[in-house]
């Protein structure tokens, strides 16, 4: 397993097609909780009760509420260094996607273009009657938010387990990754399919594989590069000078 920055570094440098996937721990230094782990969502919110379009059936008024606290929170953070090196690192490469699991749109904040939000936006709600999809970022919304058109019930425009990704944005992610050179994954535990296979589907193209988290995960072993630390703090040190 390498672990020379440097090394990485020029092969970014020097790469024609990247592809970055990203998950909550690029959002952790701004403040947005991850999902698993001992401060993450899920050990004090079960998923199934949250997370799933089950539980919107069930109880649209808890799961409102969960989303309401999240775009809270979401609102009043900025993106960190990491978001940053990422929007920075698009503007060197000729041919640069990144793919994120992450809903607080906080990359794009930071001047990311070429994004592929794979689990949705928080700051998109959907009408699931009539399929009307509005942005909205406004602070207080209804607890019950209802469909301009046709007066439904509106959910967050988030993909829940159980939940099929957007085909068309899937398909691209399967598109761009086939194509890499480089893939590079930042702050995810890679146990969500169908979102952890991109790396595999990476690697069967022969792209360098790389990952940066400060915990081991499981698909470490197999990176061609890993990187133990926090996605602000590292990330900056892997963006190539600009006219190197
Ligand atoms: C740092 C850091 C720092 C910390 N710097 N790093 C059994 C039951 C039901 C479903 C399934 C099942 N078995 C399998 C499934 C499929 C399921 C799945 O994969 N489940 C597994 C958990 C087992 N997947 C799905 O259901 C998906 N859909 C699907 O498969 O459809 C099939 C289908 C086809 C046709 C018809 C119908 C269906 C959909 C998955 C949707 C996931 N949704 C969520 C919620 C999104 C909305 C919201 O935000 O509320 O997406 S769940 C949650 O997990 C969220 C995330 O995007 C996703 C991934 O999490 P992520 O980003 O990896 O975060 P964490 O917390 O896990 O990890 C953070 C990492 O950061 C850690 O490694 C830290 O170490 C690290 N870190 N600080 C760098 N500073
Ligand atoms: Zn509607």
């Amino acid at each position: 397993m390498n672990k020379d920055m440097e090394s990485l570094r020029n092969i970014l440098g020097k790469a024609r097609r990247i592809c970055v996937l990203t998950g909550a721990g690029v959002s952790a230094e701004s403040g947005v909780p991850t999902f698993r782990g001992d401060a993450g969502i899920w050990k004090n919110h079960n998923p199934m009760d949250l997370a799933t379009p089950q539980a919107f059936d069930r109880d649209p008024e808890l799961v409102w509420e969960f989303y309401a606290w999240r775009r809270m929170r979401m609102r009043e953070v900025a993106p960190n260094p990491a978001h940053f090196a990422l929007a920075a690192l698009e503007r060197i490469a000729p041919h640069f996607t990144l793919i994120t699991q992450n809903v607080d749109g906080l990359h794009q904040s930071a001047g990311s273009e070429n994004v592929l939000e794979i689990h949705g936006s928080i700051w998109t709600l959907r009408c699931p009657h009539c399929g009307a999809e509005e942005e909205n970022r406004e602070p207080d919304l209804p607890p019950l938010p209802r469909c301009a058109d046709c007066g439904g019930l509106l959910r967050p425009g988030v993909v829940w387990f159980g939940e099929p990704l957007d085909a068309r944005v899937w398909d691209r992610a399967v598109t761009v990754i086939s194509e890499c050179e480089v893939f590079l994954s930042v702050g995810t535990s890679a146990l969500v399919q169908p979102a952890a296979s991109l790396a595999l589907a990476a690697q069967n193209v022969g792209a360098v594989t790389a990952e940066v988290n400060p915990e081991p995960t499981e698909q470490t072993e197999a990176m061609d590069y890993a990187f133990t630390g926090k996605a602000g703090i590292l990330l900056p040190g892997l963006v190539p000078e600009q006219n190197a």
